[in-house]
């Protein structure tokens, strides 16, 4: 049986909601369907002001981030926005104003991006309209990115005197290349999901209106496998951007003799043996009919 979750810890904030385990909309109605064994969805919550990441906003989500990342009942998490106009559309620019190098050092609104970036579990952004500065940072430093085909992405941060601060020089510098960055940046401009997905900056652009329901299912997909060997997975992805190829290499064959001797290693090969479906630890098997399964 799958961990109760804990109402309490995951109930979020009125700037961050939290639904664990996550419902997937129903096509075509306002009603959602099962839950999704697994699945975690964050919203970020100021959809008047295009969600963006208020100090305040930042604190919530890094708690909630965390918290969802140590619960082992939750084995991906899906990030969006409320509303259908915004991922965010950037850190506050009211707030921001006011700010100055040294309220910057001592400030802990950075430590909202980092945290995101620091959890295990893999995690998806479901971008919907704007993403634009820091939530272009935010949706970059998530692992998997659906756009819906109304997304916008840029780092409009040069229109507006300073420069992205959450990563977006670094992130969008590998995802696309120094080139292509050094235009986005440098000009403001901001490019649209078809453009984006040529770049190669998002996994997959899906009609606006599946936005989230692609997310959820790809969320779905990952939290029915092996959630040691996910995490595995993406530790290796991640180690790619940050260490030299014969280093990669060499923590991703680490990684890999760590699998070993695991009972998700231990089952899944012999359900391939005895070609049979495996029944992965905590998890329903496969031929469990709906009704059984943990909600
Ligand atoms: N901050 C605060 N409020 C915002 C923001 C924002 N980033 N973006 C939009 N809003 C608010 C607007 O003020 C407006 O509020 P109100 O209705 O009360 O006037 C509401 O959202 C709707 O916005 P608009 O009326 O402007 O809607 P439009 O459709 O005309 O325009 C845009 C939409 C193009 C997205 C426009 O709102 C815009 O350009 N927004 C700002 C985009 C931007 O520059 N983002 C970068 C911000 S800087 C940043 O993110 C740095 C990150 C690193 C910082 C780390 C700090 C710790």
């Amino acid at each position: 049986m799958t961990e109760a979750l804990d109402p309490i810890r995951h109930s979020g904030t009125d700037l961050v909601q939290v639904e664990c385990p996550a419902r997937r909309p129903a096509a075509g109605s306002h009603d959602t369907g099962a839950p999704l064994d697994g699945v975690a969805l964050v919203t970020l919550n100021r959809p008047r002001a295009l969600n963006a990441l208020s100090f305040a906003l930042l604190t919530d989500l890094g708690r909630v981030i965390e918290a969802l990342d140590t619960d082992p009942a939750v084995r991906a998490i899906v990030i969006t926005g409320a509303g259908r106009r915004a991922f965010a559309a950037g850190a506050d620019i009211g707030e921001l104003a006011e700010q100055t190098p040294d309220s910057l050092a001592a400030s802990e609104g950075f430590r909202g991006w980092d945290r995101v970036a620091a959890v295990e579990t893999p995690t998806i952004a479901a971008v919907r309209g704007y993403a634009l500065g820091g939530g272009c940072e935010l949706a970059m430093t998530c692992d998997m990115l659906i756009a819906g085909s109304d997304a916008v992405f840029g780092q409009p941060e040069i229109k507006i005197g300073i420069i992205p601060g959450a990563g977006g020089t670094q992130r969008l510098t590998r995802a696309i290349g120094a080139a292509r960055a050094m235009e986005l940046l440098l000009t403001g401009r901001q490019i649209r999901a078809d453009e984006a997905a040529r770049l190669g900056l998002v996994t997959k652009v899906v009609p606006a209106e599946e936005t989230l329901a692609a997310a959820l299912d790809l969320a779905a997909e990952i939290a029915a496998l092996p959630a040691g060997a996910a995490r595995a997975a993406k530790a290796a992805v991640r180690a790619a951007a940050e260490l030299p190829l014969a280093g990669g290499i060499v923590h991703e064959r680490m990684l890999f003799r760590e699998r070993f001797g695991t009972p998700d290693q231990v089952e899944g090969m012999r359900a391939f043996v005895e070609k049979r479906p495996p029944r992965w630890e905590g998890r329903p098997a496969p031929s469990d009919p709906p009704e059984d399964r943990p909600g």
